[in-house]
């Protein structure tokens, strides 16, 4: 099952020098692709629509304001079940409960800073890849 994916690399993945790192464990997944790529810095408008779902809680203002704290990578990820892969190959939100091998197991300390994101189901890929892709078919 071929999917499309919305995957930013975080401010803390691009201060630290790890998008090399971290494009080149999805590029070389078989079969899939990069189909859009693009360093920018994102502004609250589009920070408040991506994370609507984490409004109220406590971590949400300061991951606005990490998330604007520099550039981000934004990419589009396309090729077999990638939605659920590139999920897999971050590792879950804690950097310190996810497995080594992983981006986040590898790389990160701290939940906020957690390196990458990745979309969670095929409607949150929809979604995001509209609000950062709106030119995409
Ligand atoms: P994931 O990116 O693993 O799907 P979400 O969607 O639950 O995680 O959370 C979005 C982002 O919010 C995370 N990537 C992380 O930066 C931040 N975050 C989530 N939970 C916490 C927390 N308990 N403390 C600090 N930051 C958090």
């Amino acid at each position: 099952m071929t999917q499309r994916t919305l995957v930013l690399l975080k401010p803390d993945a691009v201060r630290r020098g790890l998008v090399g790192e971290i494009v080149g464990r999805i590029e070389r997944k078989a079969g899939w692709r990069i189909t859009a790529l693009e360093l920018r810095t994102l502004d609250r408008a589009t920070l408040e629509q991506h994370y609507a779902e984490h409004v109220g809680r406590p971590f949400y203002e300061p991951l606005v304001e990490f998330m604007q704290s520099g550039p981000i990578v934004a990419l589009v990820a396309e090729g077999e079940r990638v939605i659920e892969g590139i999920r897999t190959l971050a590792g879950p939100t804690d950097p310190i409960a996810a497995a080594p091998g992983s981006i986040r197991g590898d790389f990160g300390t701290i939940t906020r800073e957690n390196l990458i994101h990745a979309s969670d189901s095929e409607e949150s890929a929809e979604r995001e890849l509209k609000l950062f892709f709106p030119g995409i078919a």
